[in-house]
């Protein structure tokens, strides 16, 4: 019944009249939204209002945002703003509309005024962000809404490895939340040195301190639930000492203003992993600090088997954790692996073990592990069916601030109404919030930039779904003049729309951010206009220049590649990988030989041929890119500890034979190097070259001079040790000649 008044509302307004329903402007998509039968009625907001407020608003932080949806008070204007919370008399005759859950609000809008009477202050604060998102375009609507959200908590969880975000960007991410009612933002970025190893031990210096406080300051005025997490459990001692230590931590914190606390134990090996002693410590904290302190918010745990595949049922982790940490303690979770989507199997499955429900942690759009990548694109995959399954939903985002709001405002909309969720149509509002001053021009970027590229957690996105079909139809007939037509037509679209979003003042922050996914967007536009001129024949003439201007393109993007964003784990930048640039490349190889052919000439067809492909028994390394570089070729790290099964190896195979000029790879360890067998495939048999450590110390190892000059088509490494090992995989790379 309530979709159907949305869905039916939307398309009369969207679709039939043109117009845009200011109702529509609201994120997220409301539960319930009634419009008076004869249709929509839109009118402008006055400037001067007359405010009621009710008495338990008055000075909550809901008073400021009152404030700012209307800035011009007087008692003698015509429009009034009624708001109250259920039990205050001003929105007395209101109270039975009022959805009766946490955070629910109702809202009414007619040519006398807004009503917005609410369940609780949160809801107030709500029922103002959803009056301001209405009012964005000057214009307000006739209306009633009744609100709430599905999911209880809802928000973020700074959890990624690498560059932490900047105290601008979490105030500005802040107020995003407020804007789009997510309510919990955690705080562990995995490289602040003061949550996780060495320093959590010690307070923060003075100015981070300083800062956090004003961060947990802003966050109370969005309505934001602060968690300071920590992150102890690469070097804790289960001692009374530690713990005493990890509480006077959390003292300091809470003198900064923290009143919510988590502790992560994710991506850690050794003591710290021991289900009891974690489940001891937290009850702890619960029983001796939370609930002394009476304002602390219910703690937040990360197990260290944060998923189904790093789950050992029969060690009985999860179970442990299930029954011996105390009731009100979360526990967070990613899924079936560690970057998936949620559905509600995996929902059962891990809410039975941990007898409570799971705290979701859905690593999107976090892209530590494809640093190379920037994800713009929409947010789907998860079940529109498990709202109820679950305590909270927060997602873990990329280090970069702006560029994650895409994904975030939908994680926003996702989470408070699930079943109404629609993907692209929350994306397309999103690029419309978040770049209102050139949001087409940025729809069109970010279609070519949300596939995360293979990566070893197997996780990857759509990519241009409106070029798939234009990409199929050209795969069969590569000279197809209207294909190659339309193929110039979205390349110059996706070249205006760069240059656009390069000028765009609209958000430097976020143009900062893109700047290089946009220089090398605009070469591949570039470059793609080049090859649909060649292939389409018409200027036979000026082929020469045509081929020396798409090679010189390639080259410039691959030099970007190798230049920009040099981050020591996945460097580069890349864009359009998934569908346009393969599709260019192919166009261009086709028109190329046919060029050849029809005039005898012999330019290469070649381009970004990937010579080199992996194999490995080694299931965790089964995925992992490898990548030729000028001489260099390298197999991706991972950041993961390596289950490496005795007698396991992992391969990487060449196209053809080639002379090797030097190798090294680093298994974190000192001393690997006995355990392992290097080998090399030359002229069909499997050779065995020698490895050393330079010193006990090291876990770099090298192979002897033997290597030098030996001409293969493959390189092999296998666990002789006779058991299994685990490593870590921070390098493997050999050189060649040709
Ligand atoms: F705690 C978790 F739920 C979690 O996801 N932890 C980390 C997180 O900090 C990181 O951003 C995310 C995505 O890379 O995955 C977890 O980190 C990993 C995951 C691995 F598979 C670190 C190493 C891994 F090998």
């Amino acid at each position: 019944m309530k979709k159907t008044y949305l869905a039916a509302g939307l398309l009369l307004l969207c679709g039939i009249s043109g117009l845009r329903a200011q109702v529509s402007l609201v994120n997220p998509v409301p539960h319930q939204v009634v419009r008076p039968a004869s249709g929509a009625q839109l009118f402008t907001a006055p400037e001067e209002w007359k405010t009621n407020v009710g008495k338990t608003l008055l000075d909550t932080y809901a008073a400021a945002a009152i404030a700012e949806a209307a800035p011009r008070v007087s008692d003698k204007a015509a429009f009034t703003l009624t708001i109250g919370v259920k039990g205050d008399k001003n929105v007395k005759r209101y109270s039975k509309l009022i959805p009766a859950k946490a955070e629910g609000y109702y809202l009414k809008v007619d040519r006398e005024g807004v009503v917005i009477a609410a369940a609780d202050v949160r809801g107030a604060f709500y029922g103002v962000q959803s009056l301001l998102g209405m009012m964005r375009e000057g214009k307000l609507e006739t209306c009633e809404v009744k609100d709430f959200p599905d999911v209880r908590y809802r928000g973020v969880v700074e959890g990624f490895y690498g560059t932490p975000w900047t105290f601008d960007a979490r105030m500005s991410q802040l107020d995003f939340y407020g804007r789009n009612k997510m309510n919990v933002y955690l705080y562990g970025p995995k490289d602040d040195p003061y949550h996780s190893v060495p320093n959590w031990r010690l307070p923060y210096p003075e100015k981070e301190a300083a800062q956090i406080k004003q961060l947990v300051d802003h966050a109370h005025k969005n309505g934001v639930i602060f968690y300071w997490a920590i992150h102890p459990g690469a070097d804790i001692k289960w001692n009374n000492e530690d713990r005493d230590l990890l509480v006077k931590k959390f003292e300091n914190m809470y003198d900064l203003g923290v009143r919510a606390f988590a502790v992560f134990f994710d991506d850690i090996a050794g003591e710290g992993t021991r289900a009891e002693k974690q489940a001891e410590l937290l009850n702890y904290l619960d029983n001796n600090f939370v609930q002394k302190k009476k304002d602390v918010a219910p703690l937040v745990m990360c197990p260290t088997e944060y998923n189904k595949a790093w789950s050992n049922d029969a060690g009985g982790y999860l179970r442990t954790l299930g029954t011996q940490l105390n009731k009100d303690i979360e526990i967070m979770w990613t899924g079936n692996t560690v970057v998936h989507c949620i559905d509600k199997p995996s929902m059962e499955w891990i809410n039975e073990r941990i007898d409570r429900k799971a705290y979701i942690w859905w690593n999107y759009p976090v892209s530590d592990f494809v640093r190379d990548h920037l994800l713009l694109g929409p947010v789907y995959g998860n079940g529109l069916d498990i709202a109820d399954d679950m305590s909270a939903f927060v997602s873990n985002p990329m280090e970069h601030a702006e560029a994650s709001k895409v994904a975030l405002y939908s994680v926003a909309d996702y989470a408070w109404n699930m079943a109404a969720y629609d993907s692209l149509s929350s994306w397309e509002r999103a690029l419309r919030d978040i770049l209102p001053s050139a949001s087409a021009a940025l729809q069109t970027f970010a279609s070519y930039s949300s596939d995360l590229g293979p990566n070893g957690h197997g996780f990857r996105r759509d990519e241009s779904p409106e070029l798939q079909p234009l990409a199929r139809q050209l795969e069969a007939n590569p000279a197809d003049k209207a294909g190659l037509k339309e193929l110039m037509d979205r390349c110059v679209e996706l070249r205006r729309s760069v240059d656009v979003l390069l000028g765009d003042k609209g958000n430097e922050a976020l143009t900062n951010e893109m700047r290089p996914w946009l220089k090398q967007a605009k070469l591949l536009a570039e470059y793609g206009e080049a090859v649909c001129h060649i292939a389409s024949g018409e200027d036979e003439k000026s082929f020469p220049q045509l081929y020396a201007q798409a090679k010189s393109l390639q080259e410039q993007m691959y030099i970007l590649d190798l230049t920009e964003n040099r981050n020591p784990y996945q460097p580069g930048i890349k864009v359009g990988t998934k569908v346009l640039s393969p599709l260019l490349n192919r166009i261009f190889a086709a028109a190329v030989t046919s060029y050849n052919k029809a005039h005898g000439t012999g330019y290469d067809t070649q381009v970004e041929y990937q010579p080199y492909s992996l194999e490995s028994t080694v299931p965790q390394l089964a995925k992992q890119p490898v990548n030729g570089r000028g001489n260099e070729v390298a197999v991706s790290p991972s950041n993961e500890v390596i289950t490496w099964p005795a007698g396991a190896s992992l391969t990487v195979k060449m196209d053809k034979a080639r002379t090797l000029t030097g190798m090294a790879f680093d298994l974190g360890t000192p001393k690997i190097a006995s355990s392992f067998a290097l080998e090399a495939l030359v002229d069909g048999s499997w050779q065995k070259i020698g490895l050393l450590h330079y010193n006990e110390t090291t876990t770099t190892v090298n192979t002897t001079d033997a290597i030098s000059g030996m001409r293969a088509t493959a390189l092999r490494l296998t666990n002789t040790s006779g058991k299994e090992l685990k490593v870590y995989f921070k390098n493997f790379r050999f050189t060649k000649t040709d």
